[in-house]
């Protein structure tokens, strides 16, 4: 890593460079220069990520647009250049793609809500990007991965994974297996919405976990969006529904006592309160009203995701235990059925909220 390090405009020389965070996809390090200067060094995951110039491209524009808009620098990623100007190095004898941005001191970043406030918080700072990138140019991003959130797909991709099960695994899985495919047939809801032109692409992040966002450690006010590697055209309904699936739940995501995972509505309405009071007015009726649709796709997709990775031999997420990619799938199988419990009150909580709205209230929702 120091040697990747050392190609970036740095201030100081680095002393210190530990793996840092609980990223599935990357790999990150805090690296810290005899200046004291804080930085985060990363690894590219480039199986993931085919194209990192096009990957990087995105973000150096979407961090620029954001900038422009606010450019207190703790309330934006800021990429730091290498002596060439450029915004990563490829390091051709291993072919690793690296690069670095500033450590945002003072900030926090939760795995878990603390309290409904901190969710609120993040809702607010993921409603604040939707709507600081609503006059980006959507065309111009390129799509770092294809078919992200085209859930159909996904489950194609299930299919697949289960045909092939080159590990034996599938005996294991029949029950999550039945779980999934009894809900095909709904899951290309959104999908469908968007082809007959009910629901507008907007610039989505497309991977709104809590952990994604920074906090101001002192009064825990939203700072920063952060891991916008997959900033990409989408659906609103799928940055509500993904930030849902993994904060709104009462147990970390992959907990193995599924007793104690359960959505929670006091969660669930807190960061609804954050998101829609930044976004809210420009939402159009039918993104208003597939909100909570988008955090019962979401849920699903991310479990057929695990499902299909844990019987591939968990060769996309990073994994630190055996089977953890099968517990994984299980809370986001949870989650599901929680919604579908609860779905008239998911729905209700929109609706009130959206009929609070400034200039709203035409029961839109
Ligand atoms: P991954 O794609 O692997 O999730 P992230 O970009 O989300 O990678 O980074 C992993 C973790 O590193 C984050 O969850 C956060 O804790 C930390 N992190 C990333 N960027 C910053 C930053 N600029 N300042 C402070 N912490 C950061
Ligand atoms: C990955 O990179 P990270 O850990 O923030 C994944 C998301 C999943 C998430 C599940 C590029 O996010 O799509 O929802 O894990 N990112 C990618 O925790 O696949
Ligand atoms: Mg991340």
């Amino acid at each position: 890593m120091l040697n990747a390090a050392r190609h970036f405009r740095l201030r100081g020389r680095p002393v210190s460079c530990q793996p840092y965070g609980e990223g599935h996809i990357n790999r990150t390090y805090l690296l810290i220069t005899q200046e004291d200067a804080w930085y985060i060094l990363q690894q590219i995951n480039h199986r993931v990520f085919l194209d990192v110039p096009a990957l990087m491209d995105n973000i150096g524009a979407v961090t620029r647009h954001l900038a422009h808009r606010d450019p207190c620098p703790r309330r934006v990623l800021t990429i730091v250049q290498t002596h060439e100007g450029q915004d990563f190095y490829h390091d051709q004898s291993s072919g690793a793609y690296w690069r670095v941005y500033d450590f945002v001191r003072g900030s926090l970043c939760l795995q878990r809500p603390e309290t409904g406030q901190d969710f609120c918080r993040s809702g607010q700072a993921f409603g604040r990007f939707q709507r600081q990138l609503a006059d980006f140019p959507v065309s111009s991003l390129h799509e770092t991965i294809v078919d992200f959130h085209n859930t159909p797909v996904r489950f194609a991709q299930l299919h697949q994974a289960a045909q092939a099960d080159i590990l034996g695994r599938l005996r294991d899985v029949r029950a999550e297996l039945a779980f999934a495919l009894e809900r095909e047939r709904r899951a290309g809801h959104l999908q469908a919405l968007q082809a007959a032109g009910r629901l507008p692409t907007r610039v989505t992040h497309n991977d709104t976990k809590l952990n994604n966002v920074l906090l101001d450690e002192r009064t825990r006010e939203a700072l920063c969006v952060i891991d916008l590697d997959t900033v990409m055209p989408g659906l609103i309904a799928h940055d509500f529904g993904d930030a849902i699936r993994f904060g709104a739940s009462t147990a970390a995501e992959d907990e193995r006592d599924l007793d104690r995972v359960a959505l929670s509505l006091e969660l669930y309405s807190q960061f609804s309160r954050g998101f829609l009071e930044q976004v809210g007015n420009s939402l159009n009726p039918d993104e208003l009203a597939t909100l909570p649709e988008g955090a019962w796709a979401m849920t699903l997709e991310c479990g057929i995701r695990f499902l299909a990775d844990y019987l591939r031999g968990d060769v996309y997420f990073r994994t630190h235990r055996e089977g953890q990619n099968l517990d994984r799938c299980r809370t986001q199988f949870k989650l599901v059925a929680q919604m579908e419990r609860h779905w008239a009150q998911m729905q209700d909580i929109i609706h009130q909220m959206a009929e609070r709205l400034p200039d709203r209230g035409d029961g839109s929702a």
